[in-house]
């Protein structure tokens, strides 16, 4: 680590204060560019911190910056990973107020929730599909904290990897029975296509982003517990929404998940 404790607590607030208070703020590097990784995943983990502290539950993780659309939208390189808040999670087609937020954007994604805990190294697709209980449609809704909605690789880990709500709704379906790779996957803005994608656009397989994920909280000697929700990441570029918008991402086999904006 490269910054100490009290730097890390105060960063934490200035990226939470900036969330709850519906504001964007500069990006953390500009006065801290000496930071590295484990300083912004402690910095994530201080936040994460700060809502249990509150009452808040942590009920998955989400896998960010997985498919090469989404690394190319955000001039990024490497796929990172946040944590679900109770609170991010909202119900199939509900209006979301976009008074809450700073300037979102929706993403399809594949959700898993898992029947057994899955911790790394060494943890890959197998693994993964035998952990899960079911597989279910998602939107991501991320609302980075940072102005203009740039910033560099650690200064997206430190906020969360701009986590803010999501969905999931359509059909469950048990991951083993489908071709994850395969699934056709159309996302739609007002009724009309925006992006379309494979499951393979995420890793080549949405459950190896869910192993990456577990590889990953391997090194801070942490795992995926059982029931957890996660998000495999976004398969197509996020598309910006406002008020009077509504999405709706259709999932080969699966159903349909959407959300509207007021
Ligand atoms: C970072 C979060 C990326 C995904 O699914 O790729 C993400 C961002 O693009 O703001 O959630
Ligand atoms: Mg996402």
């Amino acid at each position: 680590m490269s910054l100490d404790i009290k730097t890390i607590k105060q960063l934490a607030e200035y990226l939470e204060s900036a969330e709850l208070e519906v504001r964007d703020v500069v990006k953390i590097t500009d006065a801290h560019p000496e930071m590295i990784w484990n300083d912004a995943y402690a910095i994530q983990d201080e936040i994460r911190l700060r809502k249990e502290a509150r009452g808040i539950k942590t009920i998955g993780f989400k896998a960010g910056l997985t498919s090469l659309a989404k690394m190319k939208q955000m001039g990024v390189d490497t796929p990172v990973f946040g944590f679900l808040s109770d609170y991010f999670a909202v119900p199939d087609g509900e209006a979301v107020k976009m008074d809450a937020l700073i300037h979102p954007k929706a993403e399809p994604e594949i959700a898993f929730v898992l029947k057994r805990a899955l911790k790394g190294p060494g943890c890959g697709i197998d693994e993964v599909l035998a952990a899960t209980d079911f597989v279910i449609p998602a939107i991501e809704l991320i609302d980075s904290r940072y102005r203009n909605f740039k910033f560099d690789l650690t200064s997206v880990i430190a906020d969360n990897c701009s986590s803010s709500r999501f969905v999931v709704g359509g059909r469950r379906m048990r991951a083993d029975e489908l071709d994850l790779g395969a699934i056709e996957v159309t996302f739609e803005k007002n009724g009309e296509t925006v992006a379309r994608g494979t499951g393979a656009a995420v890793l080549g397989h949405p459950a190896a982003a869910v192993a990456m994920l577990a590889n990953m909280l391997g090194q801070f000697h942490r795992e995926i517990p059982a029931r957890a929700v996660v998000l495999s990441g976004a398969i197509t570029e996020a598309i910006a929404v406002k008020a009077g918008d509504n999405v709706t991402s259709r999932v080969q086999n699966m159903g349909s998940v959407s959300l509207r904006f007021v």
